[in-house]
């Protein structure tokens, strides 16, 4: 493959700041040699500018953190995005906190009919103004993806939805808000919440998975948050959450997508240094990347 890499040092979205230094740490990491290892073309388009909020934090009328900076940063992400897909490279998305998956949906969408998207998280993203306990657009780029939200987000990129809820599927949910369990009941969206990871296992959980984002559809996003993982592999998040998944879980879903190669996008974000231990979460992002294109353990 042809792979561009595309860095998004967004800390905006959210309040831990050090997740902005989360594409250099994953750089530092050897994201670059390690695709180079398994001879694929890999492209470093260097990062998307974040503008400088003048106070930090600060929620406007609607209960949304630094929207001017941060829906900017979106509107050129999703441009160097598309850009990447017209060029036929794979876009791989460094971030940053996960507000930063509206702008690599709005680039990718607009080049697919009919996306589908695995959503590999600890929460549903699936916050709107309303229904955000925080203000942090890191807990809401779902819902906007699917039009739901403020309209400075939920337009970026000229046009919405980005994606149909019967496309999605969550992975390895274990806190979700009120607000976004109506959401998930209400649109239908399918969610494999830890306790479908424990009971039926991770293969047979991505086996459906994928049989689910390939109905109809002509590609697949993968979205992966860190804080997915369990926090003992992977401390270095913003909002860290007991009872994730493993490193092998986690690996074995890479690495089944790889050898079903229906994945066409993919993002890794809320790696954040400053919250790490020896850049272990990085090290992680940077080996999961590996199992999705295609490393072997033998
Ligand atoms: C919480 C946390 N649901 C919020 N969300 C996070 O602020 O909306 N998403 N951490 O990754
Ligand atoms: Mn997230
Ligand atoms: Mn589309
Ligand atoms: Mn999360």
């Amino acid at each position: 493959k042809k792979i561009s890499i595309i860095g998004v040092p967004m800390d905006l979205g959210q309040t831990r700041r050090g997740v902005d230094m989360g594409p250099s740490a994953m750089r530092y990491a050897g994201v670059i040699d390690r695709l180079q290892q398994l001879n694929h073309i890999v492209v470093d388009r260097g990062d998307i500018e974040i503008g400088r909020p003048p106070k930090y934090d600060i929620k406007n009328d609607d209960n949304l953190k630094d929207l001017e900076e941060v829906v900017k940063a979106n509107q050129s992400l999703a441009e160097s995005v598309a850009d990447v897909i017209d060029e036929g490279d794979f876009p791989l998305v460094l971030g940053g906190d996960h507000s930063i998956a509206i702008g690599t949906l709005a680039g990718v969408a607009k080049k697919y009919e009919n996306l589908g998207v695995i959503w590999y998280d600890a929460h549903g993203d699936l916050n709107t103004g309303e229904t955000s306990p925080s203000g942090n657009i890191h807990g809401m780029p779902l819902a906007v993806s699917l039009g739901i939200g403020h309209p400075t987000l939920t337009e970026i990129g000229g046009y919405a939805p980005k994606i149909k809820p019967e496309n999605i599927v969550i992975i390895g949910a274990r806190s979700l808000d009120d607000g976004e369990k109506d959401l998930i009941h209400e649109k239908g969206i399918k969610v494999y919440t830890m306790h479908e990871i424990d009971r039926m296992g991770m293969t047979l959980v991505m086996e459906e998975a994928i049989k689910h984002v390939t109905r109809n559809t002509d590609g697949v996003h993968l979205s992966l948050d860190l804080d997915a993982l369990d926090p003992q592999h992977a401390p270095g998040v913003g909002t860290p959450v007991v009872g994730g998944t493993t490193y092998r879980e986690a690996h074995l879903a890479m690495e089944m997508l790889a050898e079903r190669n229906i994945i066409s996008s993919a993002e890794f974000v809320e790696v954040n240094p400053i919250l790490d231990v020896k850049n272990q979460t990085a090290e992680a992002a940077v080996g999961l990347i590996g199992s999705l294109f295609g490393e072997k353990l033998l």
